[in-house]
């Protein structure tokens, strides 16, 4: 019901644009998100003011608020104790200040919410906050009665995904699943979202929404305002029962396809066009619900896609991602690892800590580091080349050799270079004639263009040069005098 009237909202604007495409179409409005992950909120407020408010970010996916189970690993933040915005990330106070400033700065919070399960712990403990529990008892919260106990598996855990009721009621890695069936259980978790909204987050991230039946999710976020943006986290096993395409009613999901298709032909160098946008991807939702990646903190200790440790290739993909007109595009900014469990750096006090990045660096990021994949120059400029794109739809594009690249129509051409050969790429365009200043390698600042960084574009083609794991973007707001 609340994606209808978004919807419904979406196409009264279309209408009133008379959905032009022409050059001097009004400029879309841009929607990229970036996750930051395991970023504390003081660190965000940080990053919102000095680098993605100016750059044009529009939201940040943040890590889980909720009070948290005690351990250095990254995912102790995905097993919750109570519903206190009391974590190693920040406090309640820090947390809105945090949505304050972001706001300020033109950037919204999208919280990253648990509502499927509790902790995975067999034994008692107290929480980051001082909360205690046990496995199925949260005093004040929980009692053992809200909590599925599916029967379906020897030790209630999930064995296979082929089997709905096993994924959605069984327990995930040993995460004691919440009855989220019941209508106690749908309204506190209701409540929870709610108080995360009453401290301004302009949406959610629906952690392990597979796990969930997408009715109880539908009841568990109905009573939120319409303008919240919901986002399941549906991870899409193509052969599996559950599917993202349920969870579309009242929310976008985010759409892992979308890596799967990328990734093998970085790395191949082979590039496929993809369907029109308005015709829709195989195995993708639609455009208008699809929040799609390079990578997340799952697939980048997990899924063979590309991930900050594929070096230019990552580059590469990111520069596609955000030259793309499908979905709303979400940057992964986290720390580089060496052990999958590893935890964002702490100080003494054991809390989270994350120094500034800056804009325009692009640091070799050593185990425990943090990417700053946001404040890349690239990125910067991709940013700028995708809000002056704007609507404009993406054309078939060209290849030579492991060089592709593409145009938006009359606005913008961008190409990359998966090869280890440079490659003259020829992409042919309507944009005007002259020259343009490379928005990759300048960061979108084009007026004082780098060496090296003007593109021609004559009779109709623009000419790429991409050097080995290079990319190149231009676009008609970043025309050289
Ligand atoms: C998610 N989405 O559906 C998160 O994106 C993902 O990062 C979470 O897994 C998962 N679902 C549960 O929210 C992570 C991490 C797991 C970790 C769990 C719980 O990838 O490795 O499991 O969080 O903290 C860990 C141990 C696992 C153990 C479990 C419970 O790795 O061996 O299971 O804790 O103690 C016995
Ligand atoms: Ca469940």
């Amino acid at each position: 019901m609340r994606r209808a009237v978004v919807a419904v909202a979406a196409a009264a604007a279309l209408a009133l644009s008379g959905c032009s495409a022409a050059p001097d179409a009004a400029e879309a409005e841009p929607d990229v998100g970036v996750q930051l992950f395991q970023w504390p909120w003081p660190a965000i407020a940080e990053e919102c003011e000095n680098t993605l408010g100016p750059a044009g970010f529009d939201w940040v996916l943040t890590s889980p608020a909720q009070e948290h189970v005690v351990g250095e690993q990254w995912w102790v933040s995905y097993q919750p104790v109570s519903y206190r915005l009391e974590s190693r990330l920040g406090t309640r106070e820090e947390f809105a200040d945090m949505v304050a400033r972001c706001r300020e700065a033109g950037v919204g919070i999208v919280a990253d919410a648990v509502v499927n399960h509790m902790t995975g712990q067999d034994e008692p403990g107290t929480g980051w906050a001082g909360s205690t529990y046990a496995h199925t008892e949260y005093p004040g919260i929980w009692s053992s009665a809200d909590f599925h106990a599916c029967g379906l598996t020897p030790d209630d855990d999930i064995r296979d995904y082929d089997v709905r009721a096993q994924v959605q009621t069984c327990e995930l890695v040993n995460l004691a699943d919440l009855d989220t069936a019941s209508p106690r259980v749908r309204e506190r978790l209701g409540a929870f979202l709610a108080d995360l909204v009453s401290l301004g987050v302009s949406g959610v991230r629906i952690d392990a929404a597979k796990h969930m039946a997408a009715e109880d999710v539908a009841a568990i976020v109905a009573p939120l305002p319409d303008d919240v943006r919901v986002i399941s986290e549906v991870i899409r096993g193509p052969l599996e029962p559950i599917q993202p395409e349920e969870y579309l009613g009242f929310g976008d999901v985010f759409e892992f396809s979308y890596a799967r298709d990328l990734a093998p032909q970085l790395r191949s160098g082979i590039f496929a066009d993809p369907a029109p946008a308005a015709e829709g991807r195989a195995m993708h939702v639609p455009a208008d619900q699809a929040v799609v990646f390079v990578d997340n903190h799952d697939t980048e200790r997990g899924e063979a896609g590309v991930t900050g440790r594929d070096g230019d290739l990552y580059v590469l993909a990111n520069v596609l991602l955000l030259a793309d007109d499908f979905g709303t595009p979400v940057v992964y900014s986290g720390y580089a690892f060496d052990d999958r469990d590893a935890g964002a750096p702490t100080g003494a006090d054991g809390r989270v800590v994350a120094d500034p990045c800056t804009p325009g660096e692009h640091p070799d990021a050593a185990a425990g580091e943090r990417t700053c994949t946001h404040a890349w120059a690239e990125v910067a400029g991709m940013l700028d080349f995708r809000r002056a794109v704007g609507d404009a739809p993406r054309l078939p594009g060209v290849a030579d050799a492991a060089a592709y690249g593409f145009e938006r129509e009359g606005r913008g051409v961008v190409g990359v270079n998966a090869g280890d050969e440079s490659v003259e790429l020829e992409v042919p365009t309507s944009m005007p004639a002259g020259e343009y200043c490379d928005v990759v390698l300048s960061g979108g600042r084009g007026a004082d263009c780098p060496d090296g960084g003007a593109v021609i574009v004559a009779d109709g083609v623009a000419r790429l040069s991409l050097a080995p794991g290079g990319a190149v973007a231009i676009h008609v707001g970043a025309r050289l005098p």
